[in-house]
């Protein structure tokens, strides 16, 4: 493996994990900006995210749930890449690239309130790094375990700085049944440099179960302990903003009730990415945007008109 000459965050290069303090801010912007709210800006800071309740309406979000039902069960898409399948089964555990692949949710992802929003923390125009809808359905949804995005978006995409961050649209009610996103206040702070090497093509592994690239146990310890978990519980319609280095997972879904969650990672027009990290291939578009990186225009959409 070829070892880059100086890497702040680096990982998976050989057989210790290790906890290095952040090196980048958290929000670039300014409460003087157009987006959130001071208080809520340094909840943002604080915390790693904030929890926007009931942001869009049960209107608009019954379009967009009703839209993600139907990306899902559809032949075109399910036999496409960004379709990717639950482990050993034939349920949808995720639709990527939903904002190229679906007109509503381009508007949404380009929704004025949450570009303003994503502007005001990461300092600049922003366009989509990933989208993705992930279905978690009643009974078969399996969990994502416990990691940071950056972690990922800096060994297999380049992604050169934390300066990005994931919106999350709760399509349904996440309760305590249904496994609801869960994130470690504060974590963000951290970066923990992972145990392992990435295979070739990992996504093909990991988006079905992440076993590489996730934190050792002892490094979790040290994140919980010090400020706890905190369950994105919520009604369907509501938004969490969260830093891409908000150590984050969610559990296996076998209750009756569907989780689905759209997820938009907003990122820095000044963070676009470089070549991966160690040697490795860059990740398909998709999944890693390198073409489509020109700043978004916000849009104000009717959704609950969308037909
Ligand atoms: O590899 C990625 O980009 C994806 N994997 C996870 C577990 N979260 C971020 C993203 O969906
Ligand atoms: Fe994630």
């Amino acid at each position: 493996m070829n070892l880059p000459v100086s890497d702040v965050y680096q990982s998976r290069t050989d057989g210790e994990a290790a906890i290095m303090r952040r090196r980048d801010p958290v929000v670039y912007g300014g409460a003087d900006d157009a987006g959130l709210p001071e208080h809520q800006l340094k909840s943002y800071q604080k915390n790693g995210f904030v929890f926007l309740k009931e942001f869009f309406s049960p209107a608009e979000v019954s379009v967009m749930l009703e839209e993600a039902h139907r990306m899902a069960a559809d032949p075109q898409v399910r036999t496409r890449e960004e379709a990717i399948m639950e482990p050993g089964s034939e349920e949808v555990r995720s639709v990527f690239d939903a904002h190229r692949l679906n007109p509503l949710f381009d508007r949404v992802s380009r929704d004025a309130r949450l570009v303003a929003m994503a502007q005001q923390i990461l300092g600049s125009s922003v366009y989509m790094h990933q989208s993705r809808i992930n279905l978690k359905p009643g009974y078969v949804g399996k969990d994502f375990y416990w990691h940071s995005d950056f972690e990922t978006w800096h060994i297999e995409d380049g992604m050169p700085r934390m300066r990005a961050l994931s919106c999350t649209v709760l399509l349904t009610d996440n309760n305590e049944f249904n496994g609801p996103l869960m994130l470690v206040p504060g974590s963000h702070m951290h970066y923990i440099s992972c145990i392992g090497e990435t295979p070739e093509d990992h996504y093909k592994a990991s988006l079905k179960k992440q076993e590489v690239g996730v934190p050792d146990s002892m490094s979790l310890n040290f994140l919980i302990e010090r400020r706890g978990i905190r369950s994105m519980k919520g009604a369907a319609g509501s938004v969490v903003l969260f830093d891409c280095n908000t150590m984050h997972g969610s559990n296996s879904n076998i209750s009756p009730y569907p989780r689905a969650n759209l997820f938009m990672v907003y990122n820095s027009v000044e963070n676009q990415l470089n070549p991966p990290r160690y040697g490795l291939s860059p990740r398909p578009d998709f999944i890693a945007a390198r073409e489509h990186t020109e700043a978004l225009v916000p849009v104000e959409t009717d959704y609950a008109a969308w037909r």
